[in-house]
């Protein structure tokens, strides 16, 4: 059986590509998936998900316990509001890197704390989608023992 990597994805990050290409860039999540396998190692699989409720992206993280080798997340909004995503993120024991296609830091204050980063082992901002393939890059590598 494959190490399996969840990328799960927050509020409006269905919209990815189809509005705000000035701050989110062009490509839409199904090229985020296709960019984030062609880099993975043999033996290692993703499961790119996305949510605009808060409960089904606990549900998964819950789910991620017994099916994932690590989790790469884009909360969205709720980066900076959910204190239940991040208490999820805490029972998880695998690698976890929260990634953000923009700089939330230099954008409005609200966007400068984030829940999740309390619980995240690496954080990754501003580098549009090329942050998923970094962060997913850095899980298959720990997973693979690379
Ligand atoms: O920069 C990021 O990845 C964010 O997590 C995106 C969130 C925002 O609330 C965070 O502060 C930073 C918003 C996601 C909205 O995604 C859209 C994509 C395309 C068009 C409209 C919204």
């Amino acid at each position: 059986m494959p190490a399996t990597i969840f990328v799960l994805n927050g509020p409006n990050l269905n919209l990815l590509g189809k509005r705000q290409p000035e701050i989110y860039g062009a490509e839409t999540l199904e090229d985020v998936e296709r960019r984030c396998r062609a880099g993975l190692p043999e033996g290692v699989d993703l499961r790119l998900l996305q949510s605009n409720h808060e409960g089904q992206l606990i549900d998964w993280i819950h789910e991620a316990r017994d099916a994932a080798a690590g989790i790469v997340i884009n909360p969205g909004a709720f980066t900076h509001t959910s204190i239940a995503i991040l208490d999820a993120l805490n029972a998880y024991d695998g690698p976890v890197i929260e990634v953000h296609i923009s700089n939330v830091h230099k954008r409005e204050s609200f966007r400068h704390h984030s829940y999740v980063s309390l619980r995240a082992d690496g954080v990754i901002a501003g580098l549009g989608i090329e942050g998923y393939e970094a962060a997913v890059r850095r899980i298959a590598g720990l997973v693979a023992g690379t």
